[in-house]
């Protein structure tokens, strides 16, 4: 499937709530005439559609999302499978489970704290949220524009980045009030962010990972990501563990262990069972999301849409 509006484009209406309820209060305001209040109840709709139009007409821009085809996908999971003695395929245990929220559509994922914090992409429907990690609870949540499609989240010292797919910002938030500290912008499609403690990593959807300087975002160097000499494309959600980048692979079930130093492939983690636990497995899109507890050791991961959280412990034989 070719990564464009489906499935990551669709539009949804995530802040169709906040115009609803903004609709709904007119009826608060007796002093404001039924043509006064008609013209607002259009005005609202027109930036509803609106906000969620630009969206979508941004993302059929994408350029990246071209790349990840059925066969680029496939080849990549012939190679995860042609020799596995040449880079070791990790197998894995379930520890815990915990609820995720189906709805959501997740992007980035990290844990800080033993709380989560997620970013969740789609035009109208994207978040920046705090959650329980043993309840699911939802703590705290931010609403996105619906011009902007969430996407990766890390937490730099005690302030949160959420980058956004194409629109080219990006925002800092204070970690515990959520207040939106700075707006940043760049010039690049952005889909995955971490850090390894002197500078954050991104990706782009392609192969390459860029190493940004965290206080400018200006680039300071970037690498291919290969296994065997073959770029593995469709690089998407981040997370440094011990000395590794892990990066989701955008439409099939594994993760990639990266030394950040070369762009090597040192493993693959075949999470390809994981789906099968799932209560609802056609709601299920993308494996999406890792977040390490560096304090603990501990491993999560998740998906767009999937009901459950998993923590795991990798284990060296698929
Ligand atoms: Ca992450």
């Amino acid at each position: 499937m070719i990564k464009g509006l489906s499935p990551r484009g669709h539009i949804r209406s995530g802040n169709q709530a906040d115009y609803l309820s903004a609709i709904d209060r007119l009826g608060n305001y007796p002093f404001l005439s039924p043509t006064v209040k008609k013209s607002l109840l259009v005005s609202l709709l027109v930036l509803l559609a609106l906000g969620a139009f630009f969206c979508v007409l941004r993302l059929s821009q994408s350029n990246s999302g071209k790349l990840c085809k059925t066969d680029s996908l496939e080849a990549i999971l012939r190679l995860i499978h042609a020799d596995p003695a040449s880079t070791p395929v990790y197998g894995y245990e379930i520890v815990n489970t915990y609820p995720h929220d189906p709805k959501a559509y997740t992007q980035g994922l990290i844990l800080d704290e033993g709380f989560l914090y997620e970013s969740t992409g789609l035009c109208g429907e994207s978040t920046l949220r705090k959650i329980e990690l043993e309840t699911g609870k939802l703590l705290r949540i931010q609403h996105l524009a619906d011009h902007y499609f969430g996407e990766g989240l890390t937490l730099w010292q005690d302030k949160l980045i959420q980058l956004t797919w194409k629109s080219g910002d990006g925002f800092i938030y204070n970690k515990k009030s959520f207040l939106k500290l700075k707006k940043f912008h760049y010039d690049t499609e952005v889909w995955g962010i971490t850090h390894d403690g002197s500078q954050v990593i991104v990706s782009d959807g392609t192969a390459t990972l860029r190493f940004l300087d965290p206080n400018t975002f200006l680039e300071i160097r970037r690498i291919e990501v290969r296994d065997r000499g073959i770029p593995i494309l469709c690089l998407n959600e981040l997370e440094y563990v011990k000395g590794e980048v892990y990066a989701n692979v955008w439409g099939i079930d594994y993760i990639a262990r990266i030394a950040p130093e070369t762009g090597q492939v040192l493993g693959w983690i075949n999470l390809s069972g994981l789906r099968s636990t799932l209560d609802d497995v056609r709601r299920a899109d993308a494996l999406n999301g890792i977040a390490y507890d560096a304090a603990s050791a501990r491993i999560f991961v998740t998906g767009k849409r999937w009901a459950k959280l998993f923590e795991i412990q990798l284990n060296p034989n698929d």
